[in-house]
C-alpha cells in the first residue's frame, strides 16, 4: 500500500520528534533482532561481538538509522532513494529480504518502548506502512 499525503506528513513529523533518540532506538532494535531471530546472526558472522549492546551493534543500528532517516526525507521516491543500498544487499551482502521485515518490526517494538505515549495506533499506521515501503523498496533490485 502506498504512502498517502497524510501517512508522510505524520511520518516526518514523529521523526522530528524522535530524532534524539533513532541512533539508540537503531542499536536496540538490532540487538534485539539477533536474540530474538537467530537465524539473522548469519550475515554479522565477521563481528567481534553480536550481543545486545555490544559496541558492533551499536554502531550498526546508528548506520542503519542514519540510512532510514535519509529515506524519510524521500519518501516520495523511495525506490530510487534506495536504489544502491537495495543492489548491495542484494549482490554483495546477499541479505535474504525476508529480514528487511523483521528488522522492521524489531525497531517497531523499540519505538513503542522508547515512545509509549506518542505512538498512538495513528502513527503507528504510518509509520508501519513506511516500514513496509521501505522493505519493498530496499527488495526491488532481488529481481
Ligand atoms: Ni543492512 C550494511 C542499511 C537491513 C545486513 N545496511 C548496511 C549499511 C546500511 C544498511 C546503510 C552500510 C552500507 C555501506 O557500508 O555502504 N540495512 C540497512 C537498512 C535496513 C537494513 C536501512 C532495513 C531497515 N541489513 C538489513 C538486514 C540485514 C542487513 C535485515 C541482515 C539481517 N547490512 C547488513 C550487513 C551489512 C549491512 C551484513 C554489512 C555490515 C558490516 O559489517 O559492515
Amino acid at each position: 500500500m502506498s504512502l498517502t499525503a497524510k501517512d508522510k506528513a505524520v511520518v516526518r513529523a514523529f521523526w522530528g520528534k524522535i530524532a534524539s533518540k533513532v541512533d539508540e532506538i537503531g542499536g536496540e532494535a538490532l540487538g534485539r533482532m539477533l536474540v530474538v531471530y537467530p537465524q539473522t546472526k548469519t550475515y554479522f558472522s565477521h563481528w567481534a561481538d553480536v550481543s545486545p549492546g555490544s559496541a558492533p551493534v551499536k554502531k550498526h543500528g546508528k548506520t542503519i538509522m542514519g540510512a532510514v532517516t535519509e529515506a524519510v526525507g524521500k519518501m516520495d521516491d523511495l525506490t530510487g532513494a534506495l536504489g544502491s543500498l537495495s543492489e548491495l544487499h542484494a549482490f554483495k551482502l546477499r541479505v535474504d529480504p525476508a529480514n528487511f521485515k523483521i528488522l522492521a518490526h524489531n525497531i517497531l517494538v523499540c519505538i513503542a518502548m522508547f515512545f509509549p505515549a506518542d505512538f498512538t495506533p495513528e502513527v503507528q499506521v504510518s509509520v508501519d506502512k513506511f516500514f513496509q515501503n521501505l522493505a519493498l523498496a530496499l527488495s526491488e533490485h532481488y529481481r
